[in-house]
């Protein structure tokens, strides 16, 4: 707080004296967000008083900074225009998907070699109808409801509780429940409640949903929760987060349970045994889908033993043990209007269908993918044929797929409506929207613009991936400011390290934001609070904003668990070379880093202008170092173990899930950074030179009495 024991406010000169002003308003403005709004003080009383009183005698002294939005002349914080944050104390994860019979013997394939089953041995899943509305996540502590929280990105949700209060499926208080218990399940809308409430909605002239999933999620994020009061939202319970003790033994027992909690538990929760049981089942829920009388999208199948769902364990973001089986998708024939050509953040050059609008399953699609050029041809990537090789055309009638909450695509192509003139269509060969030449690279199904950050589509498609949700979350700067501000010569804002140079800017500049439309003196001084707000961020987050070909969340996530902080992920990047080396062989070392992600991070931090941008960026953030797996009290923490020969109480892929959860790295072979090696039987050349480096070397049994297994 370096502007409180600064010069007498008698000292300054008028710039300085708005240059803390700006300062000190933020600080309180942000104790204010705290203390009111998130129910979370940043800073002491004493504090507080402090930092208001300088305010005070500032204004005293410069009264043309008093004006009406000054935090001096605010009462508290205004309302929450989002709903406070909530940490999940328990990840919330998602579920990996699938659509054909195939994946599904797969799936339990899978899991029996993960597990070593031997062949013939029973194994028992679960089948649950999968509802289509939102995951909501439930805190009862000694039998009262908390708090109630939305799923968010899986780690933070949005704080729900007034709202969920008002559901009449959700309990209040519960009878004999484990001292902590967190339930999660559905939020849904009934179709007969949904229709009425949109009939009621379009008497009163007002907006109405498009399908019962938009309807509940719109009626349960209300900050009104006399809203949400009014709507008639249900749940299903079908999963638990945190508890202070195990609700059963098997997922059908823990279902049974949360019944008897007094929970709505779904009445097709089905027991089976292997995957062809599952599949009827699927079947049998799939006929009984249209009379359920809500929507859902397919079946959710899980390992019934909890005990095997432990060991089982889970991957980045979704656990081994479960999958959604979906059903197929909704179709719908409509006319191809025009074919337009978005460029993406990687420079993607993508077709979009332009459609004669039509319903697709109670919703309106009029845009809809055409994935790539080999895609409207007719040919999959390796040059088959595809639809029998039928080309898609402007002017053709087209099937419109949809399936869930993807992106619908066009699917099919009637050549029998086709009109005589429709023409070919011809993948543009240069960017249209900077002219540079766009390439395919061998092997890639996809044309790129290789004008990298000169091209305005890519440099903006970076910048809103920047400021998203997942990424940088910052409050006030969404796609459509980020467009507003790119094009406007005086901001400037034209790569992610200008959006941290806003609030910096001078005054005159800053003027011209204040005037522009949808921004008031208010917003601008929130948007500044917002973007100082994120200069602190972590180490994850940051990876995954950079927006590298590639790295998605889950691998943002990992690259940032290994790493550790910015300054090794950085050297490491830096002194690697594609395709060899230590550093090389290190980050491929990583489990679920391939060969392209890895040469994907390589070059972003040796191609000199896009290492430059980040450096740029980096220079004015404050990185938190990734959080490490709970390893307190871990006996191989921070240590590299080798496994080698035959493991007989775990497959090879278990024991490194479990070893690396327990903080330890796992290697591919021994050298002197070796710190343990597990030797089964048949161990060989790596057992010898572990001997021969001098390492220790442990067996099975004495690796699991290690870690207490
Ligand atoms: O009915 C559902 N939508 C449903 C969703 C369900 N019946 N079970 C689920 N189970 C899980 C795990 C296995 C991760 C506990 C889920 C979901 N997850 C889920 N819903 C949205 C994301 C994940």
């Amino acid at each position: 707080m370096t502007a409180l024991d600064a010069d007498p406010v008698e000292a300054l000169t008028p710039e300085e004296a708005r240059r803390q002003w700006g300062l000190i308003a933020a600080a309180v403005a942000r104790a204010n967000r705290a203390y009111h709004t998130l129910d979370a003080p940043e800073i002491s009383d004493a504090d507080y008083d402090a930092l208001k009183r300088r305010l005070t005698a500032i204004e005293l002294r410069f009264p043309a900074l008093a004006q009406a939005e000054s935090p001096t002349q605010a009462v508290g914080a205004e309302p929450s225009e989002t709903f406070a944050k909530v940490r999940h104390a328990v990840r919330m994860l998602s579920l990996e998907n699938a659509f054909e019979a195939g994946e599904i013997v797969e799936f339990d394939d899978r899991i029996r070699r993960y597990l070593n089953l031997p062949a013939g041995a029973p194994l028992r899943y679960t089948a649950e109808p999968k509802i289509d509305g939102l995951s909501l996540s439930l805190r009862y502590e000694r039998g009262l409801l908390v708090q109630a929280a939305t799923r968010g990105d899986g780690e933070t949700g949005e704080n729900v509780t007034a709202n969920a209060r008002t559901i009449g499926d959700i309990p209040h208080r519960l009878t004999s429940a484990p001292e902590l218990l967190e339930v999660r399940g559905e939020v849904y809308m009934s179709h007969a409640d949904f229709a009425a409430l949109n009939a009621r909605a379009a008497e009163a002239g007002e907006k109405t949903f498009a399908n019962p999933r938009n309807a509940a999620a719109g009626s349960l994020r209300q900050l009104d929760a006399a809203i949400t009061a009014s709507r008639p939202l249900r749940f299903f319970a079908y999963a638990w987060g945190a508890h202070s003790e195990p609700l059963a033994d098997t997922q059908m027992g823990a279902i049974d349970r949360l019944a008897a909690l007094g929970f709505a538990t779904n009445p097709l929760t089905r027991l089976c045994e292997g995957p062809q049981a599952l599949l009827d089942a699927w079947r049998e829920i799939e006929q009984r889908r249209a009379t359920l009388g809500y929507d859902i999208d397919g079946v959710v199948y899980k390992v019934d033993d909890i005990g095997l769902q432990h060991r089982l364990g889970y991957r980045s973001t979704t656990p081994r043990w479960a999958i959604a089986h979906k059903f197929p998708a909704e179709l719908a024939w409509t006319r191809l209007e025009a074919i337009d050509i978005q460029v993406g953040r990687t420079g993607a050059l993508s077709p979009v269908a332009r459609l004669l609008p039509v319903t697709v399953g109670g919703v309106v699609v009029s845009n809809a993918t055409l994935h790539n050029e080999d895609y409207i041809a007719g040919r999959s990537a390796s040059g088959e044929a595809i639809r029998d090789g039928k080309d898609i055309r402007v002017g053709d009638w087209v099937q419109v797929y949809r399936a869930g909450d993807v992106i619908p695509k066009v699917a099919d192509v009637d050549l029998s409506r086709r009109p005589a003139e429709a023409e070919p269509y011809i993948f543009p060969a240069t960017c249209p929207e900077c002219g540079s030449d766009a390439v395919r690279e061998e092997g890639d199904a996809v044309r790129r613009c290789t004008g990298g950050l000169v091209c305005p589509a890519q440099a903006v498609e970076k910048l809103k991936h920047f400021v998203s949700r997942a990424a940088f979350d910052i409050e006030g700067l969404g796609p459509k400011q980020i467009e507003m501000f790119f094009e406007d010569d005086q901001l400037r804002v034209r790569e992610p390290a200008d959006i941290f140079t806003l609030p910096g800017r001078d005054a005159a500049n800053l003027a011209k934001l204040k005037n522009r439309e949808g921004f008031g003196e208010r917003s601008v001084s929130n948007l500044f609070q917002a973007i100082e707000e994120k200069r602190r961020i972590p180490l994850n987050r940051l990876i995954f904003a950079l927006g590298i070909r590639h790295v998605g969340e889950s691998a943002a996530n990992l690259l940032a668990r290994n790493y550790g902080t910015w300054e090794a992920f950085e050297q490491a990047m830096t002194a690697a070379t594609v395709g060899e080396g230590p550093e090389w062989e290190a980050l491929l070392a990583i489990d679920g880093v391939g060969r392209v992600l890895a040469a994907s991070v390589v070059n972003s931090f040796h191609q000199a202008a896009e290492r430059a941008s980040i450096d740029r960026l980096v220079a004015m953030l404050d990185v938190e170092p990734a959080a490490q797996p709970v390893t307190a009290g871990s006996p191989v923490a921070g240590k590299t173990l080798v496994f080698t020969g035959t493991l007989e109480r775990m497959t090879r892929a278990e024991a490194k899930a479990r070893a690396e959860a327990l903080g330890a790295k796992v290697a591919g072979s021994v050298s002197a950074k070796t710190d343990l090696v597990i030797a089964g039987p048949g161990a060989g050349s790596k057992a010898k030179e572990a001997e021969r480096l001098g390492i220790e070397t442990i067996d099975e049994d004495a690796w699991l009495r290690l870690i207490g297994a």
